[in-house]
């Protein structure tokens, strides 16, 4: 194994590789990083290419796609003189840096002019769970690459192979960070509100825990909802939960917190409101975020009406 980048996550996987046996090659672009791994075992490169020779898997993990492009510009599919020329072909390159679908997609384009094998991932954990079960890494690109390093890459976590579609690890990753920061978002502004009367976040937090966690059981019945179009089901429809938000900005106002986190949601709902989905479930919102509002409404007379407006791109943003 060849681990490039040797930052917490680097550092957690090229630990893991070795863990479980794998000689493993590490390299970082500044020095220092590396002294811990190499008293465990691993050779430390001296340069990229060096580390790149070393193994038939490459797994880069770095800061970002610019990182990953600054980290293996020096490659040359073309053998420019001075440039490393053709080290890359039939090796393996596991990229496990966040980034987007179309990032994903051009990074595969880029191993396959310089013939490589590519795969894309997604770590779904933090640097002390690499190595443990619980620790879930997504994968996608080529299903035959992925089986041939399945056991190696098992040292990890938790393997997962997507979809042959590049882009599916990082969608997944994004959505999967999306629903994190969602929750981290709301715990923040409800601290925030409990702090203001000085109750303690250590008070308050056990609570949140249980709230969340019975809210949690909803998201099965919401997918069902999304993808089968009916959003009828509700013992707490849309309309209801619109005015009943009303106050929890009314109320952040009033103890003097900010309402940043909590205003986009507001508008989200009255457009649903607006969209003649009052009367549905919440999940209803999802299928709005396929669609841009485009056009202001006076919030208070759409959710205290009965015939509310057809239009699905609606904005309340600015009552
Ligand atoms: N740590 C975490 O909790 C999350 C868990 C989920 C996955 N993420 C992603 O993993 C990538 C690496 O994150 P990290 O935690 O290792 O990040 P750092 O500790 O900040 O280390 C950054 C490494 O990137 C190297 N680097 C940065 N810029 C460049 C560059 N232009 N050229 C070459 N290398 C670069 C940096 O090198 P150095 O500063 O030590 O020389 C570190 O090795 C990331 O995508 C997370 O989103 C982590």
């Amino acid at each position: 194994m060849t681990v490039l980048g040797l930052g917490a996550m680097g550092r957690a996987l090229a630990g893991a590789f070795l863990d479980n046996g794998h000689p493993t090659t590490v390299w970082n672009r500044t020095d220092g990083k590396s002294a811990e791994l190499a008293g465990r075992g691993a050779t430390v490169a001296a340069t990229v290419a060096d580390a790149v020779a070393a193994s038939p898997i490459v797994v880069i993990c770095v800061l970002d796609y610019d990182a990953v492009s600054d980290v293996l510009r020096g490659f040359s599919a073309s053998g420019i003189p001075g440039r490393p020329a053709g080290i890359l072909v039939g090796r393996t390159l596991v990229n496990l840096t966040n980034g987007t679908p179309r990032q994903a997609h051009e990074m595969a384009r880029w191993a396959a002019t310089h013939g490589a094998n590519y795969l894309d991932g997604g770590i779904m954990a933090v640097p002390p769970m690499i190595g443990s079960t619980g620790s879930l890494v997504l994968y996608s690109g080529s299903p035959e690459v992925f089986t041939a390093h399945e056991r190696t890459l098992a040292a990890l976590g938790t393997s997962t192979h997507l979809s042959a579609d590049v882009g599916r690890a990082s969608l997944y990753d994004i959505a999967l960070l999306s629903a994190m920061y969602g929750m981290f978002g709301g715990f923040f502004h409800a601290v925030a509100m409990v702090n203001s009367e000085k109750v303690p976040a250590t008070e308050f937090t056990p609570l949140a825990v249980s709230w969340l966690t019975a809210m949690i059981t909803s998201l099965p019945a919401m997918a069902k909802a999304v993808d089968s179009g009916d959003h009828s089901a509700t013992d707490s429809n849309l309309r209801m939960q619109a005015l009943a938000y009303v106050n929890l900005l009314e109320a952040s106002r009033d103890q003097g917190v900010s309402t940043e986190l909590v205003e986009p949601m507001r508008a989200l709902l009255n457009r649903g409101v607006a969209a003649n989905r009052g009367n549905g479930d919440l999940s209803g919102l999802i299928d709005l975020l396929h669609t841009s509002p485009v056009r202001n409404l006076r919030t208070d007379d759409l959710l205290h009406s009965d015939s509310v407006g057809d239009n699905e791109s609606t904005d309340f943003g600015s009552e």
